[in-house]
């Protein structure tokens, strides 16, 4: 697979993109990463990208002409390329996005900075706008990062088996269990019993719970769209109920 980003910063995406797992999938040649400078399809004395909005206001917006010039020549490259709009507007980008988007040809990340994109953009060269969450950060560079991070995991040899993308803990939609190595004792904290125990149908058990309560204590949004057994209701009810007693007792005190 063939990642594009289109950037005035190309610097920004090159060290991690030569570290660790993505780096070895590089070299490997099970994905491509290029970075392009948008100023390279610029016009004019000074190449500039970005003009002053029209109706007035602060700040400056880009320019569509050099990112049309830019999608048209990647395109010529990779034909079947889809085109990502990285803004703050964009949909929130998750994990079943970067599964699917596993499955392209390729990529072509359009990144910009403070300034916004000309609206023409959006309704004629992208195919799909994501943020990657609820922050404001300083242009679209690391969220294209943090998306091909996202999606060259699902790509066959990007992962050791050790790090399988099919026991994520999203992919059934739980957060992991807690995991312990030695010593048995840390800061008087010893390992659970279970994990010594040997019995590998009471730690599965123990783990599937964990897995239950962290996600019913941190994140219980993720409950509505997780993948759960008949099982798994039942404990968590039992697990629901314990918490609300409890609540209950602390605040009868
Ligand atoms: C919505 C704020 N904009 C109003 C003028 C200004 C603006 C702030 C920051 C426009 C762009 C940016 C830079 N951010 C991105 O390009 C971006 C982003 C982000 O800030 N958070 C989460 N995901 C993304 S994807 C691209």
């Amino acid at each position: 697979m063939i990642f594009h980003v289109v950037t005035l910063f190309p610097e920004m995406l090159d060290s991690p993109l030569r570290e660790s797992i993505l780096g070895r999938a590089v070299k490997q040649g099970l994905i491509a990463v290029e970075t392009h400078n948008l100023r390279d399809w610029a016009e004019g004395k000074h190449l500039s990208c970005d003009d002053a909005p029209y109706g007035g206001g602060d700040g400056m917006v880009l320019k569509p002409e050099p990112l049309a010039r830019a999608v048209a020549a990647l395109k010529r490259r990779t034909p079947a390329a889809r085109v990502l709009l990285m803004s703050p507007q964009g949909v929130p980008f998750d994990q079943q996005h970067a599964r699917r988007l596993s499955t392209e040809e390729g990529l072509i990340f359009l990144c910009g900075r403070y300034a916004g994109f000309d609206e023409r953009v959006r309704a004629t060269l992208v195919d799909e706008e994501f943020s990657i969450g609820d922050f404001v950060l300083t242009g679209g560079e690391l969220p294209a990062l943090v998306m091909i991070d996202a999606i060259a995991r699902y790509l066959p040899g990007v992962l050791g088996s050790a790090d399988s993308v099919t026991s994520d803990s999203f992919t059934d939609g739980l957060l992991e269990y807690p995991q312990y190595t030695r010593p048995p004792v840390f800061n008087d904290v010893a390992v659970p019993d279970v994990l010594l125990s040997g019995d590998h149908r009471r730690i599965n058990a123990w783990r599937r719970e964990q897995q239950l309560l962290r996600t019913l204590q941190r994140r219980p949004d993720l409950l509505e769209k997780a993948d759960l057994s008949a099982d798994d209701r039942r404990i968590l009810e039992g697990l629901r109920g314990e918490t609300d007693r409890l609540f209950t007792q602390r605040s009868n005190n």
